[in-house]
């Protein structure tokens, strides 16, 4: 575990990109459908339990959310898609928002797709796939709430995914639990290496691959 993303501040909220923090630095953002776990998955690898808000109620960020880890590295928390309960246009909006970031965003290194285990891969995913797929933007997708299958069952849609990915190059992809704390660790690792960071947060081009999750200590 890298403790340097313990250190994370809330930066700022922003309806667009318009307001958004000077587009310089590190950006590491987390996209998916509503409800998938992003702000949880926040909290988790920041080892913080209310930096990003979540909630029950799909919807919960609407604006492109950021949170400093140093000076020159950011998380991004961005608006779900696929939500139905909301309007037509408000539902444009986070999807202009959402794609202006995506299109526009110099800093962005790579991005976090997460996918609830028990739903991934829907039509709404695919779609992002094949953008960022055609963008060449890196791609690690957290299989969430892993918790909730049993172990094997889990394993088999990870397998399943990675299969359906073959074609598509920088894609990766683990199972996670924020509740259970599963691949904490094998996410920081994804952050370490396009962040460019060593374990104990010194600047470093290695590639660190140990899978671990818990998160005791
Ligand atoms: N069982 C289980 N539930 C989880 C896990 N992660 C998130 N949840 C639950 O899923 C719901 C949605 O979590 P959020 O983190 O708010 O999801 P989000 O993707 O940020 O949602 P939006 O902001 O609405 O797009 C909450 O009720 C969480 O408690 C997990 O690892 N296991
Ligand atoms: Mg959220």
């Amino acid at each position: 575990m890298n403790p340097l993303y313990y250190q994370a501040k809330f930066l700022s909220s922003n309806p667009s990109l318009i307001t958004a923090p000077k587009d310089s630095g590190w950006e590491i953002a987390f996209a998916g459908r509503s409800n998938a776990g992003k702000s949880s998955a926040i909290n988790r690898i920041t080892k913080q339990k209310s930096l990003a808000r979540t909630s029950k109620t799909p919807g919960r960020t609407q604006q492109l959310v950021f949170f400093q880890i140093d000076p020159q590295r950011r998380l991004v928390d961005l608006p779900g898609y696929g939500y139905a309960k909301v309007s037509q246009n408000i539902k444009q909006q986070w999807q202009i928002h959402m794609s202006d970031y995506l299109q526009q965003r110099q800093a962005l290194q790579g991005l976090i797709l997460l996918m609830d285990s028990r739903h991934p891969l829907t039509e709404l995913d695919w779609q992002l796939i094949d953008w960022l797929q055609q963008a060449q933007l890196k791609t690690h997708i957290l299989l969430t709430k892993a918790d909730k299958l049993k172990s094997g069952k889990a394993k088999m849609i990870q397998q399943q995914v990675q299969q359906q990915l073959n074609d598509y190059s920088e894609f990766s992809c683990q199972l996670f639990s924020a509740h259970r704390c599963i691949g904490v660790e094998q996410a920081h690792n994804v952050l370490d290496h396009w962040f460019e960071l060593g374990h104990n947060g010194q600047d470093n081009k290695k590639n660190p691959d140990n899978i671990g999750d818990d998160c005791q200590g």
